[in-house]
Order: C-alpha cells, then sequence, then structure tokens
C-alpha cells in the first residue's frame, strides 16, 4: 500500500551538488539501481509499469519512503521499523542544513514545513496532507509528524493543570490514542481503521514551539455503533472495556466475563488496538479523570445491553411489538446503566408520538422493523454526542490561549478510499471526499502551477492534465447530481424503494461517463467510477440512512436521564417543545447525511484550500540562483568552449535568495541551453518541473 503526503513545502529543497553529479553520472550510463532511485521524476520512461518497478524494488530493500517531485511517496512496511522513526533521527533531519540531501522520509516534510513556518517573511501557516485509500498509512504518517513536531518544536515550558503537570507535546500525543478507540474500528481493509476525518492544528509560537494544539473532526461513522459489515468490528473502545475491565467494574457495569453482545461482532480477535489501559491512562493525561472515565464506560455499556433487546412482530398491529428471549433484562440493565426510566424507554421504543395542533397527541404502535430503527437512533444519537464531546474536551485540554501563538501545522488525516463488496451511503461520503481532495489537489497544483510558469514569462505550454471533475459533477453537481437525487428523495418523504432509486439515478444521470451499471448484480445499485477505481453502491436504506432521522420523543427520553454525562450531553432544552410543529416534525429544511457532509467547505475554513494554492506555487525543485549558476557553470563553460552562447549569467555572490518573478526568465535560457548542449539530460533536468510527468504519478493511493 502506498500513500503520498503533499506538505506545499516539501519540493522546495535543493539538492547538494555531489548527489546530483552522482545521479547525473548513474542516470547517464544506466547504471542507477531502481532501489536507489530516491525520486520518481528519475524513473525513465515515466510509466505505470516503471514507477511501481522502482516502488517495488525500494520495498524489497526495505526503503520505504521515495520523493515523487513535490510530493512524498510512503509504503506501508507492514511491520515495525523502529529505526525508522527514532528521536535520533528527527533530530538529525531536524539539524540537517538540507534536509533533502538527506534519504527521502516523512521527517523532510515535516523539517521542510516547519522551516517554512519562519522562513518566509511574514510567517503562513502550513498544512500537510496525506492522502491514500484505506489502509495506505495515512494516520500512522500523521502520528509520526505529531511525534516529530513534538521532539523538534517542544515548548520549554510544562502545563500544570488537572493535577497532573507535563509538557504539552506529550498531552497532544496523547490525544492520539483516546481519538483513535473512539473513532477507529477494525475493517476489511484495515484493523485500525479511521471512521472519522480529522484535522489538527498544531499552535506554534513566534519561537517556533509547540504551543498547544485544536483538533476538528469531519462525519464520524456512526451507524457503525449499532450495524456492523461481516467480519468487520464495532469502534475498539468497545472492545476495550469489555477486555479490560476489572472485577468490580465488571460488576457495575454489567459486563460479565464472556458475555455475548450483538453489537460486539468478532469479539475473539485481539488487536493490538484493544488496550484498555493505554485509553484510560491517556485520557487521564488529558485532564478526564477516572470517574469520568468510569461515567463514559458505563453509558457505552448501557448502549451494549440496548444492542442487545430484540422485538417480536405483533399480532396485532394496535398493540405494542412484544420482547423476545432476555430482552426484558437487557432493557432493565440498559435503562438502569443509562440511568434512563425503565418505562418509558421500553415505550419510548415501541411507540410513536404523532402531535397534532398543540394539545393532541396520537400514540402509534411501531412496526418490529420500526423498533429496531429507534433503537439503533438511540445508540447512534448517544454515541454521536459522546464523541462531540470528547473532541471538545480533548480541545480544551490542548489548545493554547490564542495569545500565546501566531502561525500553525495543519495536519489533514482523513478516511481512506473504500471499496467493499457493500458499498452504502458510508462509502459515498468517504470516497466523495476523498474525490474532492483529489481535485483540490490536481487542479490548484497543477492549474496554478502553470499559470505561474506563464506570468514568469516562461516557455510552457500548457499540459492538460486529467481531472476528476466528470466524476465530480456525477456527485455534486448542478442541478442533478448523485446527492441531489437522495436529498430530493427525503425531502419529498415518498415510499421509494431501493429498485426505484437506482432507476432515478440511472435514468437522471445517463449521460454521465462515470456512473455506470452492474448487470450482474441481483441488488438494485449503481457505480460510480471514481479516479481510484469503480465502486459499486447498494441503493437499498440509502434515503433512510441519507435522512438520518431522529424522533423527538427520543431525544425528549434522553433528556430524561439522571446520569451526570447524559445530563451534558442532552441537556433540557425549553425551546424545543415550543419550537416544534404539529406533526411532530420540524418546519427547518431537511439536513440530510449528505448535505451535512457537502459542508466539506469545512476542509477549505482550515486553510486545505489555501495549502494546496501556496504549494501550486512552488517549483518541485527549486535551486537558488547562485547555486544554481554555481552547480551548473561547468557545463555552460563546456558550451562555451564549442559555441560560445549569448548569455552569460553571472553568480550573485552572496546570495541567498530566490525570487521566481525575477529570475525564472534569466534561468530559462540558461537551462535552455544546458539542455541543448547535453540532450541526454532533457528527461532528467526536465521532469522535475514537468507537471504532465506530475500529473501521471498517482497523487491518492494504489494498491502495490
Ligand atoms: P490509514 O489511516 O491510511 O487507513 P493506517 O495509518 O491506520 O492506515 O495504517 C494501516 C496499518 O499499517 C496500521 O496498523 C499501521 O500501524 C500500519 N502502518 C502504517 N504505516 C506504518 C509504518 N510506517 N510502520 C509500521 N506500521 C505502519 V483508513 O484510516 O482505513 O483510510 O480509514
Ligand atoms: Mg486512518
Amino acid at each position: 500500500m502506498l500513500h503520498q503526503v503533499h506538505g506545499h513545502s516539501s519540493g522546495s529543497g535543493a539538492q547538494g551538488g555531489e548527489s546530483l553529479r552522482e545521479d547525473l553520472r548513474e542516470f547517464l550510463s544506466g547504471e542507477a539501481p531502481l532501489h536507489q532511485l530516491d525520486d520518481l521524476t528519475k524513473v525513465n520512461p515515466v510509466t505505470p509499469e516503471t514507477v511501481l518497478r522502482c516502488l517495488q524494488a525500494r520495498y524489497a530493500a526495505d526503503t520505504f519512503y521515495t520523493n515523487a517531485g513535490c510530493t512524498l511517496v510512503a509504503l506501508n512496511p507492514f511491520k515495525a521499523v523502529p529505526q525508522l522513526y527514532s528521536p535520533a533521527l528527527m533530530r538529525e533531519y531536524h539539524a540537517a542544513p538540507q534536509p533533502r540531501k538527506l534519504k527521502p522520509h516523512i521527517f523532510t516534510v515535516g523539517e521542510q514545513t516547519y522551516r517554512n513556518v519562519k522562513s518566509l517573511i511574514e510567517p503562513v501557516n502550513q498544512s500537510i496532507i496525506v492522502s491514500g485509500e484505506s489502509g495506505a498509512g495515512k494516520t500512522w504518517t500523521s502520528r509520526c509528524l505529531m511525534k516529530f513536531y513534538a521532539v523538534v518544536a517542544a515548548s520549554p515550558t510544562s502545563w500544570e493543570s488537572h493535577r497532573i503537570a507535563e509538557r504539552i507535546e506529550q498531552r497532544i500525543l496523547n490525544s492520539n490514542p483516546v481519538m483513535e478507540a473512539f473513532g477507529n474500528a477494525c475493517t476489511l481493509r484495515n484493523n485500525n481503521s479511521s471512521r472519522f476525518g480529522k484535522f489538527i492544528q498544531l499552535q506554534l509560537n513566534r519561537a517556533q514551539q509547540m504551543t498547544g494544539a485544536a483538533v476538528q473532526t469531519y462525519l464520524l461513522e456512526k451507524t457503525r455503533v449499532a450495524c456492523q459489515a461481516s467480519s468487520e468490528r464495532n469502534f475498539h473502545i468497545f472492545y476495550q472495556i469489555c477486555k479490560g475491565a476489572g472485577t468490580d467494574e465488571r460488576l457495575q457495569w454489567h459486563l460479565p466475563e464472556g458475555a455475548a453482545f450483538s453489537w460486539l461482532p468478532n469479539p475473539d480477535r485481539t488487536l493490538e488496538e484493544d488496550c484498555f489501559e493505554v485509553t484510560r491512562e491517556a485520557m487521564l493525561h488529558l485532564g478526564i479523570d477516572t470517574p469520568t472515565q468510569n461515567n463514559i464506560f458505563q453509558v457505552l455499556a448501557g448502549l451494549l445491553h440496548l444492542g442487545n433487546i430484540r422485538f417480536a412482530d405483533s399480532e396485532d398491529e394496535a398493540q405494542p411489538c412484544q420482547l423476545m428471549g432476555d430482552a426484558k433484562c437487557s432493557i432493565r440493565t440498559s435503562a438502569s446503566l443509562l440511568q434512563l426510566p425503565e418505562d418509558p424507554l421500553l415505550e419510548t421504543l415501541r411507540i410513536r408520538t404523532i402531535r397534532a395542533g398543540r394539545q393532541q397527541v396520537f400514540r402509534k404502535p411501531c412496526s418490529r422493523a420500526e423498533c429496531d430503527i429507534r433503537r439503533d437512533c438511540v445508540a447512534k444519537l448517544v454515541y454521536a454526542r459522546l464523541f462531540d464531546w470528547l473532541v471538545s474536551v480533548i480541545n480544551s485540554s490542548i489548545c493554547a490561549d490564542p495569545d500565546s501563538w501566531t502561525t500553525f501545522i495543519g495536519l489533514l488525516d482523513v478516511y481512506g478510499f473504500e471499496s467493499f463488496p457493500n458499498n452504502s451511503l458510508e462509502q459515498l461520503c468517504i470516497n466523495y471526499a476523498n474525490e474532492k481532495l483529489q481535485q483540490h489537489f490536481v487542479t490548484h497544483y497543477l492549474r496554478a502551477q502553470q499559470e505561474e510558469y506563464a506570468v514568469e514569462g516562461l516557455e510552457w505550454s500548457f499540459v492538460n492534465y486529467q481531472d476528476n471533475q466528470p466524476c465530480l459533477d456525477l456527485l455534486e453537481g448542478s442541478p442533478i447530481s448523485i446527492c441531489s437525487l437522495i436529498n430530493e428523495e427525503c425531502r419529498l418523504n415518498r415510499p421509494s424503494s431501493a429498485a426505484q432509486l437506482q432507476t432515478r439515478i440511472e435514468s437522471a444521470l445517463a449521460g454521465s461517463p462515470c456512473l455506470g451499471h452492474n448487470k450482474l448484480s441481483r441488488e438494485p445499485s449503481f457505480i460510480v467510477v471514481h479516479y481510484a477505481g469503480p465502486v459499486q453502491y447498494h441503493t437499498a436504506g440509502l434515503v433512510e440512512k441519507n435522512k438520518d432521522p431522529v424522533p423527538p420523543e427520543l431525544t425528549r427520553l434522553l433528556q430524561q436521564s439522571q446520569d451526570p454525562l447524559l445530563k451534558v450531553l442532552f441537556p433540557a432544552d425549553p425551546e424545543e417543545k415550543a419550537q416544534e410543529e404539529p406533526s411532530g416534525q420540524s418546519r427547518a429544511p431537511v439536513l440530510t447525511v449528505v448535505s451535512k457532509f457537502k459542508v466539506l467547505s469545512q476542509l477549505e475554513a482550515c486553510g486545505l484550500v489555501e495549502t494546496i494554492h501556496i504549494s501550486a506555487a512552488g517549483f518541485p525543485v527549486r535551486i537558488p540562483h547562485w547555486n544554481f549558476v554555481e552547480r551548473y557553470e561547468l557545463l555552460r563553460r563546456l558550451r562555451a568552449r564549442t559555441s560560445p552562447g549569448p548569455h552569460s549569467p553571472l553568480p550573485a555572490e552572496g546570495r541567498s535568495e530566490w525570487s521566481p518573478c525575477t529570475e525564472a526568465a534569466t534561468l530559462q535560457p540558461l537551462l535552455q541551453d544546458i539542455l541543448h548542449t547535453l540532450p541526454a539530460l532533457t528527461q532528467a533536468a526536465a521532469a522535475p518541473d514537468d507537471p504532465a510527468e506530475a500529473s501521471a504519478a498517482p497523487v491518492h493511493c494504489g494498491r502495490t
């Protein structure tokens, strides 16, 4: 598995003369062993096969990082390589005069980004985007970068609050195990798959020391609490409690050894992530004391028991569904753990309340399927609010005083592209996010780069790049797209079968080159041809999931809880009743999952667009003018000896700053001269700056 890391700074370092000479010699003699090519732009010719061969050779040689022009490609070693991430190595990259002279590494990107913050006249916030398909190693990489900054940007003081004195960077690192315990799960692709998107801002003061951090999360896959695909698991935290609780805790939370929970599939698999103690310790460091932790775990145990409630069809429609098996016991235990009154809990799960006018209230027994949906809804509602609350607690624990920081380094780690045998709204949203990210990178990077060439007066024929706009048009375009059609179904609130939805999508969007159909599929579905590959989405349940309806009586029920944590998560809202519509529905526009997700401009708000925009402003390889002249002077002299050229650039002694606008035009004729003199160099020298080559490199991940 490979993924790419984009730091807009990552391409700006100049290579040392010695290594460049060596590269050129090897290139010209055709002797460079594949595994020694540390930049994919040196692969000749650049084709998917040669790039893959190079990466395979490097992987076989235990070399996991490779530059690709302005980005870094990281291969997942799928084994522990501790020597590659030691603090000593971090310091080596930090201290290096030119980190890019060292072997390609995530620390190069980290260090260059760090330098960019301070090296610019006006300090500018920087962001690193880690992209790649599920399991490629994005979360690992962003954790690794956080550790890197914790070492190189350590703050001189320690924080003293929550009765624990410690360094802020340690506390920031502690946010990882907590967020992963609650937000990650084992999927078919990755034992520790992130089920939420995360943007973390590492806040730096004027002295470039880390004074705090702020985390923003995007759309947790909350459906997982109540529904896990076969062979997948619930969020790690549930397994951690069940495996790690002590004897007293087991009694308190009603979790006897070996208890079976239907929302806890595959409990026998033991994963590294099942470590309860690590989570508890990290929570403690974040200021979540033991009583509060116990409160959280008690609520989670309450959800597990809720999941064991089974309903049976009622023979009489006018009567509520019967409880099956041990459901009575499960409801009692769940009610006691959630500190809810037992009878109203049971009633709310089984009976719908319909209000007509201010006075009239009708009560209608729910079908068995509706009871199941309501039960799942309670769990999703509690878990999603708990997760958001946890993020806010983490933020209040790690966020620096606004006066104490001036710049930030952002790390974006989203869920990677996914394709399973059965894909639903969750995958549609995840893949849509990745598609959008891809588009931002391709258009902002390639387009802006070429525009910059034009501004600088460089000779350049505009390179057409393949962008994924048609796929985005299909997903989110106007006036009709997959998202708009699914939203429309939610708005109309009409009975609509999975087959009807498939027909509507296929007929309304028939002209899209990115829409496909699997004739062999027995289930109603449609195919979207994403940049990373085609994915078949099943339409069953898509509209319901998108509506994500929360019956108001469920929220009202949770507001009755006497549990201190649930009281915080579900505060009594006196205005809510007043706003309720006679039908029990709110008149506010339906805010569906997809429409919430389309607020992906949150990413823009985090500076992501700027990041990409700025990253586009640089040549993949930037060499200061004096350095360039120094390095190529020999070639110029060679050329002058055979046929004296018109250009004679003089080394600008002592020059340390490179101004592209004023100097690029001077450099170009010289470069042309050199290329003309040594035709064999053409590809080597042109490749790093060549957007055609850049676009040939995969921007996101692929499986190796
Ligand atoms: P992801 O973030 O890209 O997937 P992860 O970062 O969770 O992927 O990595 C997948 C697995 O590979 C994890 O068990 C990591 O510990 C391991 N791994 C990744 N990189 C390294 C490395 N450099 N050294 C050792 N182990 C590594 V997803 O969150 O599924 O998109 O939604
Ligand atoms: Mg991840």
